[in-house]
């Protein structure tokens, strides 16, 4: 009978850092993961087409980032991947006019030019450089 107490007082010896260590070890992946996820958080930035300008007409935004395009002229244009003689393949709005907005998100670095289908003289470029550690 003795024997049978030690054991279970030694049982509970062996279970109370498990308790005490556990919940802290847990804790710390949290944290971990909270710090990742923050790290790959993703961004938008905003052009504003306005008076046949792409504004601003050239932006360097990290790869994960969202741009949205508004016009604010009365009047159609486009946001055209490449130059009126070499368009890519990338994105192509096609027309939309005043109040409306295009949206796409840039998941490949590199350098992308684009343009108006209508008013070949707008042009911008978006410079996507890898994510920052
Ligand atoms: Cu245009």
């Amino acid at each position: 009978m003795k024997m049978k107490i030690a054991f279970k007082f030694f049982s509970i010896l062996i279970m109370t850092p498990l308790f005490i260590f556990g919940p802290s070890f847990y804790l710390g992946e949290t944290e971990a993961a909270e710090t990742k996820s923050q790290s790959s958080e993703q961004s938008n930035e905003n052009i504003d087409i306005k008076l046949f300008t792409f504004k601003p007409e050239t932006i360097e935004v990290p790869v994960g980032t969202t741009v949205v395009w508004t016009n604010s002229d009365a009047i159609e244009h486009s946001v055209t991947n490449g130059t009126p003689e070499k368009p890519g393949m990338s994105f192509d709005s096609d027309f939309f006019t005043e109040g409306q907005t295009f949206t796409f998100t840039f998941d490949k670095p590199g350098t992308y030019p684009y343009f108006c289908k209508r008013h070949n003289s707008m042009r911008g470029e978006i410079k996507v450089v890898p994510a920052a550690p």
